[in-house]
């Protein structure tokens, strides 16, 4: 595999499409030895075939605002690799979406759902829309607007959305409302969706819990618990608020979150109620944290920063991609943080992650990571096509075993001679194997 050629080649098709280069380059760094072991790959076009999705809707989302003023937004859908299940992946509302992220984030999607061991294929979508600061019914009526193009690729045996940054169980229910109206049926089409009308319990809290399985996981292969551990945290969304809560079980203390307008510290530990005061802060639907330091003064906020300055044991990134540069990592890395675990999608930097897999400290790649989202979202469909619904404790014992098994493939291809787990690499070998030799099998298609 000429991976140089494959990556110009890639850039001179799709350019300026930076976030999509990061994400398949990596994987394709990864894969390089499995491929070349495996001739049969490269004669069935295996690569040239899983870089590119399947096929990419945009459309224009026109609406109105409550002033009567109207608005025209962006919409995307990305099918990316159906190998394996249909197309299953998230959407994203935020002004910073664009084809590049949703096809780096779809990309990505096909090995995370692969290893999740359920059968989902990869896709993500979105809009440029921005939810701050928009009341309810100016989310409602983006929703519908949003639905009246998606409903017609998308169904329960085909493509199945869910929530992203800026789309949880509000949106989930606008979008699904009207998919239901146009398509005149119920079915399991979207993810997430509420408790009373097909939704699974702990699907909110899915991708924090799973993050912190994942680490706890990857902790214990250094006879290392949570207990008594320092973690930062950044974000304040469903994935940080997720993972703080099982920080918080598992005896450790989260002393960060974070915001795009700073983060906040708290040596007392962000606990019980303070995890709670999470919710407040989005629901308010303003972008920021500093507010928590007001709530509770024996916290400091610290304007335009990032958390990675703190000295801490374990760092959680829960908000966006390139949330951490190679400066970043070394101060983490220099300040003795022994495990860093992505509950964000491709919040480091290449750089920064080639920093923590050169230190040789534990290092977690969102795909296996924040698998757990994803994966419950697969139980929730599950249950949909049972019609059944199954209890809180059965979802979460079926999360957590996914997530000592993902942690378990990571171990497997990922360990190198030294002993040293490389779960990036890990993590893209195993997800690859399988959505290969599907593909393999199936065809030229
Ligand atoms: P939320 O919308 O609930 O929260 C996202 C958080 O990140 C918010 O604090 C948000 O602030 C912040 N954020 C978003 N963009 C930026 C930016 N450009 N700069 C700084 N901060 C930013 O989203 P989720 O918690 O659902 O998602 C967080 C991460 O986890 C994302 O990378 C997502 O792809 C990933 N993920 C989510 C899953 C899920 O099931 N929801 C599953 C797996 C991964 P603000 O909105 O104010 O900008
Ligand atoms: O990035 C992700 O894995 C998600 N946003 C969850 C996708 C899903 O279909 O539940």
């Amino acid at each position: 595999m000429d991976l140089n050629n494959i990556m110009n080649e890639l850039v001179k098709k799709h350019p300026g499409e930076l976030e999509y280069h990061q994400a398949v380059r990596e994987v394709l760094e990864s894969i390089e030895e499995v491929v070349n072991e495996n001739p049969q790959f490269e004669s069935a076009g295996i690569i040239d075939r899983i870089i590119e999705p399947d096929r990419v809707l945009t459309f224009k989302v026109p609406w109105m605002d409550d002033e009567g003023n109207v608005h025209v937004n962006l919409g995307y859908r990305v099918q990316f690799n159906n190998a394996i299940g249909p197309y299953k992946g998230g959407l994203r509302f935020h002004p910073s979406v664009n084809l590049s992220i949703l096809k780096f984030l779809g990309f990505d999607q096909i090995f995370k759902n692969a290893l999740t061991t359920l059968p989902m294929g990869g896709g993500k979508g979105g809009s440029d829309f921005n939810p701050k600061g928009k009341s309810d019914t100016e989310i409602m009526r983006f929703c519908q607007a949003f639905m009246l193009e998606l409903w017609r690729i998308i169904g329960p045996e085909t493509d199945v959305p869910a929530g992203d940054i800026g789309v949880a169980g509000k949106e989930i229910g606008f979008l699904y409302g009207m998919y239901k109206k146009l398509q005149r049926e119920h079915a399991g089409v979207l993810t997430g969706k509420g408790l009373g009308w097909g939704g699974s319990l702990i699907r909110p809290e899915a991708t924090g819990f799973g993050t912190v399985y994942f680490a706890k996981e990857m902790l214990a292969t250094k006879n290392e618990t949570f207990e008594g551990k320092t973690v930062a945290l950044s974000g304040f969304g469903n994935v940080a608020w997720g993972a703080a809560l099982k920080v918080e079980e598992f005896g450790g203390k989260v002393v960060t979150l974070s915001g795009p307008d700073g983060y906040v510290y708290d040596p007392n530990g962000i606990t019980g109620e303070k995890i709670e005061y999470m919710l407040e802060l989005r629901a308010t639907n303003m972008d920021i944290v500093a507010p928590y330091a007001e709530e509770f003064p024996e916290a400091t906020f610290y304007e335009g920063k990032r958390p990675w300055e703190v000295k801490v044991d374990v760092a959680l990134p829960c908000a966006t991609q390139n949330e951490i540069n190679e400066e970043d990592a070394k101060t983490l890395v220099a300040n003795g943080c022994m495990c860093v675990a992505e509950g964000a999608n491709m919040p480091s930097t290449p750089e920064a992650m080639h920093v923590f897999l050169n230190s040789k400290i534990l290092f977690g790649p969102a795909k296996a990571v924040n698998a757990g989202g994803v994966a419950t979202s697969g139980l929730e469909m599950t249950q949909n096509a049972m019609k059944l619904a199954w209890t809180r404790e059965e979802v979460d014992a079926k999360l957590h075993q996914i997530m000592v098994d993902i942690h378990e493939a990571c171990v497997k291809y990922g360990t190198q001679s030294d002993g040293y787990v490389d779960y990036v690499k890990g993590a893209n070998v195993a997800g690859f194997m399988k959505v290969a030799n599907a593909m393999l099998d199936n065809g030229i298609i």
